[in-house]
């Protein structure tokens, strides 16, 4: 089996009322994403990585160190852009969320806004191309962290992702030139699909059921 992109869960047009325009989802989806996809099934032979799923080759890749890199860029960011699509939708984001998951925020970060600021805080600070995260920690608590380039919390073993976003350049630079924290407000405020990341939460994290 090869790994494959899967369609988005709306049009490309769907998010250009929420601050994410249809030349940013069919070049990050069609171009971006694809590229990742063709690669990392190009590394399939020749890393030994037949009959692997996505999240078995993601986290021995995270744990391979140096050494795994080559093959944690392409199958990280296979598995990051997967979540990333689900996780937003038209006229997401804003201050009323479904029950399980508002009171869970409100229970490990004090609130909705504290929630916001601190995972706003990952995205800007993450320099350079990476990812900011929300997950579940392995006794269920909920957390903000951060990685850089293609890698993920699946792959450093610090938790269940269930939203994250996207902070390479090519995510915001049509719709919000370089202005990161503006991208950052615009996605948690107008983007976020929270009845999906509650979904996410319930489900134990995403499953791809993509393998090599
Ligand atoms: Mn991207």
């Amino acid at each position: 089996m090869a790994f494959s992109l899967p369609p988005l869960p709306y049009d490309t047009s769907a998010l250009a009322g929420s601050g994410m325009c249809q030349e940013t989802l069919e070049l990050h989806h069609g171009k971006h994403h694809q590229a990742y996809v063709t690669a990392l099934n190009g590394l399939v032979e020749s890393k030994g990585l037949a009959g692997k799923s996505l999240e078995q080759i993601v986290a021995e890749a995270g744990k391979a160190g140096a050494e795994g890199l080559p093959v944690l860029n392409q199958a990280g960011q296979h598995w990051n852009h997967m979540l990333f699509w689900q996780v937003m939708k038209p006229n997401g984001g804003g201050e009323s969320l479904p029950g399980k998951i508002g009171a869970k925020i409100n229970e490990d970060f004090g609130g909705l806004a504290q929630f916001k600021e601190q995972f706003k805080q990952a995205g800007v600070t993450q320099f350079g191309s990476g990812w900011a995260w929300l997950v579940m920690d392995q006794s269920g608590k909920l957390k903000v962290t951060k990685t850089p380039n293609g890698s993920n919390p699946v792959a450093t073993g610090e938790g269940t992702p269930i939203l994250g976003v996207d902070v390479w350049e090519h995510s915001y630079y049509l719709d919000f030139r370089n202005v990161r924290p503006g991208y950052l407000d615009n996605f948690l405020n107008k983007l976020v699909n929270w009845e999906k990341v509650e979904e996410l939460m319930n489900a134990g994290g995403m499953k791809s059921g993509q393998s090599a």
